[in-house]
């Protein structure tokens, strides 16, 4: 009779799965903590704790329903440290003629799998359905249109979920309420304290396995407070549906000196590594509408980000790999610059989601577009090297995400699929979005001279730079209507002010990993 080793990955952490459906009383489940996930790019020490603790508490809840698990702890002598071979070592061991997994989370690792196929154990691939959407439904909507564009998507998803319908129109009679989510914070804005969670024995001895393994990579490792079980993760749920939701729509947009969450539901890490599942999700937040203890700005903007950009940027991804991880079509060719690893830049929107970053593990959405990710865009960062340092980062970042905000929403790189137009902009945006102005060296009125804002010359440089791409786009007449009006010599001295900023800028070399782990070494010993 065949027996088969079921191998549920990191980011696979709910009884949901598909690949724990209808499982014959003989199955091994495999969980494996390896070396390889945690150094293919250099994870935050806080995302690899959070993996690892979560992996171990489910682990425990799947024994605690009578399952056979076999846990390979990180530092057990006979862990192969990668993912496929420890599951054939398993399989062998176990006695298994065929390896079960659902799809992963990463182009890598499917491709991998699916060449194992004539290997003497069979590896069988099935479909994550933890999703609205599944790869094939997205080819299906995508096929013969030559913009797709994330607003059709999302209505349809409306229609067939009916998430916010009321009958066959949208609640409130439109389909998008964004326009009222611009506020900058005000002083009537009080965010609350995010959760926290005590850490239990688990938690503890894989704090100090980070620590021993991973001491080097970027970011602290502590205070750590991400939800590392299901319970924990549905108090973090509660905690925004109560304190967070009403705000977060004005103040999706909204940029802070000294609070990293705002508003935010803080839910993507356990949204991705299967703590909770999107539609429970949206579907408590839509509850929130109907009982009338939040509005419909709030809610429609979060169900938007779940039900549509989430959806949208796996279906992308999934339909256009491996050549998406390759499309660059501004031609950036530039190496990271090496603050993003130290945090040392006198910019200070970009020093503090810098230093947020490596302390929380976490930036939200309009500092990684509009700071990091505008910065990276005017300075024509490559691709490679920007999502390098996306994918490292985040808690909450897995590449079937991370990729197409990243190259796509960020960078333009696949020439429109995320967005109609580069998400460019000038100090003027960040000055109004945000406090940070008021404690920055810089002016963010000022386009040249010292005090001026580097943003200002860098958005006027790249506009000029790549005119021959992006005049023609109708979405940025406007803008190269301005460009055109100005005079020559303002032009200029705009262009000077911007090569002269580039020609300083400190960057590691666009392709070598390696090379920028000089950068983070420094940051670990100026913060210790
Ligand atoms: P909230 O602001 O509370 O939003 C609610 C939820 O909506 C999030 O939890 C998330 O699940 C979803 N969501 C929001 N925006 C997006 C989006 N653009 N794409 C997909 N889902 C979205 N998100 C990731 O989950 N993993 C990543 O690796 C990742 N990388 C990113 C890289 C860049 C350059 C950019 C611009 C965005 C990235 N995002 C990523 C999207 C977004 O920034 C994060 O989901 C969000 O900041 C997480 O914080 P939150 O849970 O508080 O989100
Ligand atoms: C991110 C991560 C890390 C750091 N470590 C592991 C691990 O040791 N074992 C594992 O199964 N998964 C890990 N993950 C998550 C995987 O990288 C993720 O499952 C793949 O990227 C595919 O989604
Ligand atoms: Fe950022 Fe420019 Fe404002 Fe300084 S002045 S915080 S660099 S936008």
């Amino acid at each position: 009779m065949s027996r088969p080793l079921v191998l549920l990955l990191g980011d696979q952490l709910s009884h949901e799965m598909s690949s724990l459906r209808d499982l014959p009383d003989n199955a091994v489940i495999a969980l494996c903590e390896v070396t390889a996930e945690g150094t293919y790019v250099p994870h935050h020490p806080q995302k690899i704790a959070l993996i690892f603790s979560a992996m171990r508490h489910f682990a425990g809840e799947l024994r605690d329903r009578g399952y056979h698990v076999h846990y390979s702890a990180l530092d057990d002598p006979d862990n192969t440290q990668a993912l496929i071979s420890e599951a054939e070592r398993l399989a062998a061991v176990h006695g298994c003629d065929e390896i079960h997994v659902a799809r992963p989370g990463e182009w890598r690792l499917w491709e991998a799998m699916r060449e194992r196929h004539d290997t003497p154990v069979s590896w069988c691939l099935s479909e994550d359905d933890r999703f609205f959407t599944t790869p094939d439904d997205f080819a299906a909507w995508s096929k013969g249109r030559k913009a797709p564009r994330m607003e059709h998507f999302y209505r349809l998803m409306r229609k067939r979920t009916g998430l916010l319908m009321e009958d066959d129109q949208p609640a409130g009679g439109q389909w998008n309420f964004d326009h009222d989510n611009r506020e900058p914070l005000s002083t009537e804005a009080h965010p609350p304290a995010s959760p926290r969670h005590d850490h239990d024995d688990t938690t503890r001895t894989v704090l100090a396995l980070v620590e021993e393994h991973f001491a080097e990579h970027f970011g602290n490792l502590e205070p750590f407070h991400w939800p590392v079980t299901r319970r924990q993760a549905l108090g973090d749920l509660r905690h925004f549906l109560e304190h967070r939701l009403p705000d977060f729509g004005r103040f999706q947009d909204a940029i802070s000196d000294a609070d990293p969450f705002l508003f935010h539901s803080r839910l993507s890490a356990a949204l991705n590594i299967g703590l909770l599942l999107p539609r429970e999700v949206c579907e408590a937040v839509e509850r929130e509408y109907l009982e009338g203890r939040a509005p419909l700005n709030s809610v429609e903007g979060f169900i938007r980000q779940v039900l549509g950009w989430r959806e949208y940027v796996r279906g992308l991804y999934w339909t256009r790999m491996p050549d998406y991880k390759h499309r660059n079509a501004l031609g950036a060719s530039r190496g990271l610059p090496t603050a993003f690893w130290s945090g040392d830049t006198d910019m200070r929107c970009l020093k503090r989601a810098i230093e947020m970053t490596r302390d929380n593990a976490y930036a939200h959405h309009i500092q990684r577009l509009m700071v990091t990710g505008n910065f990276a865009l005017l300075c024509d960062v490559a691709p490679e090297a920007l999502c390098d340092w996306y994918l490292a980062v985040y808690v909450d970042a897995c590449e079937w995400v991370e990729l197409p905000n990243t190259l796509g929403m960020v960078l333009h790189a696949d020439g429109g699929l995320m967005g109609s137009k580069p998400y460019c902009a000038s100090g003027k945006y960040i000055n109004r979005m945000s406090d940070h102005c008021r404690h920055c060296r810089f002016d963010p009125k000022q386009v040249t001279g010292p005090d001026a804002c580097p943003f200002n010359s860098l958005y006027w440089a790249f506009l000029e730079r790549h005119a021959d791409t992006l005049s023609g786009n109708p979405r940025m007449a406007l803008i190269y209507g301005s460009l055109r009006r100005m005079k020559e010599e303002k032009r200029a001295a705009m262009r000077e002010q911007a090569d002269a900023f580039l020609a300083t800028l400190e960057t590691a070399p666009a392709y070598g990993l390696g090379e920028h782990r000089a950068g983070y070494h420094a940051t670990r010993e100026t913060t210790s």
